[in-house]
């Protein structure tokens, strides 16, 4: 998946998303009188707007999975937008359109802040942006939220340049760990780890997952004893995690990341982009009786 200009083609797309109720009912806008020549015109406008970025999440295939804004570009700030199609809900999408804007809002744009408001009555929203560790923001200008003085009940978010909203040192409690990387000057770089050095148990087993198309999910299973250190050599993989301190996911797109389960975890991968490659370092020999791969058994193990 990418980000790209909006183009012509992503008309009909962008007008079902408007038209179908599932995307938009906790929208503010009211886009089901929208028409195929607001689409156009939505998409040509955007071409040259110097207040406002919007751009599509495009799929590995080209096709329009939704849109992704900075409006309000201006005083080194700018309020995050974005609608996916009910089609990219749950595959990663929307969580690859808002890190790759908030990016470019800093890296590109020379922006200081980035923020954006919810409904609280949006509780899949609220879930999202909580879930990947956004605060509340108390301190929103006056001049911002009179953009939304008739709305009621929002919660509003920010994120500053330097926070390292990417960052993170576990994922459902389980380790993320820096994978000693040596770069060569245009010769790229070499990671490495060592048994017990770097890793904390005793390596048995290597294999790697490849040749994934985009948006599949793989795993839904947890083991009972087993330890892994997982890692994406390439491509973009979403690691989602679940044990006794919750339900977490983390991207692993960097070859110098790493994620160590070290505990009863339940966990599913999905493929962000088509041939990433997963890599997994393991504690013991495939041992088939060592998989949980009914959900229901994996949550009665949780409560012992
Ligand atoms: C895990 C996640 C991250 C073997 O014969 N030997 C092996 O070493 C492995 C790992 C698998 N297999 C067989 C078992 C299945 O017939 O390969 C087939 C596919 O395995 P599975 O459906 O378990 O693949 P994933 O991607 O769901 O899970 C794998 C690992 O199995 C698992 O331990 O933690 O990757």
């Amino acid at each position: 998946m990418y980000l790209r200009r909006l183009e012509l083609k992503d008309a009909p797309l962008m007008l079902a998303w408007m038209h179908d109720k599932s995307v938009t009912e906790k929208l503010q806008a009211n886009f089901a009188s929208k028409t195929m020549e607001d689409a156009e015109s939505f998409i040509k406008t955007s071409w040259d707007d110097k207040e406002n970025l919007h751009l599509a999440i495009s799929s590995d295939n080209d096709e329009y999975m939704g849109t992704v804004s900075l409006k309000h570009i201006e005083d080194g700030s700018a309020e995050f937008a974005i609608t996916v199609r009910a089609e990219a809900m749950g595959k990663g999408f929307s969580w690859f359109g808002m890190e790759s804007i908030i990016e470019k809002a800093f890296d590109e744009l020379g922006l200081e802040c980035v923020y954006w408001c919810v409904s609280r009555d949006n509780p899949r929203a609220v879930r999202f942006y909580d879930k990947h560790n956004f605060h509340e923001a108390l301190d929103i200008p006056d001049k911002v939220l009179k953009r939304y003085e008739d709305m009621k009940n929002l919660k509003w978010y920010s994120v500053l340049k330097g926070d390292d909203f990417l960052s993170r040192e576990t994922v459902a409690g389980c380790p993320v760990i820096h994978i000693k990387t040596i770069p060569t000057v245009d010769a790229g770089e070499l990671s490495f780890f060592e048994s017990t050095h770097d890793v904390p148990f005793d390596i048995k087993r290597m294999y790697y997952i490849s040749k994934v198309p985009e948006g599949v999910r793989r795993g839904f299973h947890a083991h009972k004893e087993l330890k892994q250190l997982l890692f994406c050599p390439y491509g973009r993989i979403q690691l989602i995690l679940e044990n006794k301190n919750g339900r977490e996911e983390i991207e692993l797109s960097d070859p110098s990341i790493g994620v160590v389960i070290d505990q009863l975890t339940w966990r599913e991968m999905l493929w962000l982009q088509k041939d990433s490659v997963l890599c997994v370092a393991a504690s013991d020999y495939y041992k088939v009786e060592d998989y949980i791969r009914d959900y229901d058994e994996f949550l009665e193990l949780l409560k012992k």
